[in-house]
């Protein structure tokens, strides 16, 4: 599948027409021996969003897992969703779109009628108290703009054309090189950014935190300077952040 996709990627990239969901294939790796993989498929018939919320995945789109198995305790994870937003953003903007990310795990395109999500990153793991096993790292890239929901845009509404191929290696590229330099994540985050400096109200299973959006600090939680002090938020915790 490696050669059949054509990419010199420092993951090995299994390429499907087809996949329910590239996560869901990329979880059954594990159990095979596998590690640096990343799984591809052009189109997905069930993507799957965070809390169990769909993601909408027509043919032509970017539909990628990365599994790997990293030395990191399991609390230190989510600072490989934020590797991942970075390097989707760092590459998108290499391709001439002006992709930036919203906390946690979102990348929006500015526009003059409001954001519009161009991409969504849902990471999975499984681990012990002090290791992660596995982690999956899904990517989806929206190209083309027929199919969307509605508040969605594709790369092609922002660039003439897109070399999917091409992105998908220079995708994996950075997030190779990011994979062990959590500082340069944190940087890179930051610069790229969206939500540092906004009114937000972030929901959490138990509480709504309202105030503004001042910094992220390892391993990916965002500080929230409220009215009775800053409040650090968990990516994972993270159900709906709006502005507020
Ligand atoms: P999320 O829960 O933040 O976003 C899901 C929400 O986004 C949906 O409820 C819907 O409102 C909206 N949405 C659905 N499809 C799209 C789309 N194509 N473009 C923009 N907005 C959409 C984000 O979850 C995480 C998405 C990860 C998707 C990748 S694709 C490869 C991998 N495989 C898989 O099954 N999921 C991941």
């Amino acid at each position: 599948p490696a050669i059949e996709f054509g990419l010199d990627a420092p993951f090995t990239v299994e390429y499907h027409d087809s996949l329910p969901s590239t996560n869901a294939r990329a979880r059954e790796l594990p159990t095979e021996g596998a590690t640096d993989v990343a799984v591809v498929a052009d189109e997905q018939t069930g993507g799957r969003g965070r809390l169990d919320r769909g993601w909408v995945s027509p043919p032509g789109g970017i539909w990628l897992s990365v599994l790997c198995r990293p030395d990191l305790p399991p609390a230190h994870a989510p600072i490989l969703t934020l590797a991942a937003a970075v390097a989707a953003t760092e590459t998108a903007r290499e391709a001439g779109v002006d992709a930036r990310i919203k906390w946690p795990n979102d990348l929006l395109v500015p526009g003059t009628d409001g954001d519009q999500k161009l991409a969504g990153i849902l990471t999975e793991m499984e681990g012990e108290a002090d290791r992660v096993s596995w982690v999956v790292i899904g990517i989806g890239i929206n190209v083309g703009v027929e199919d969307l929901p509605a508040g969605a845009t594709g790369l092609l509404a922002h660039t003439e054309s897109v070399d999917r191929r091409r992105f998908v290696q220079r995708l994996l590229e950075r997030f190779d090189a990011l994979r062990t330099d959590p500082e340069r994540v944190i940087g890179a985050w930051r610069e790229h950014a969206l939500t540092i400096g906004q009114r937000v109200r972030v929901e959490t299973p138990t509480d709504e935190i309202v105030g503004e959006a001042v910094d992220v600090e390892f391993p990916g939680s965002l500080v929230v300077e409220t009215d009775d002090g800053p409040i650090r938020v968990h990516a994972g915790d993270c159900e709906h952040l709006r502005p507020a």
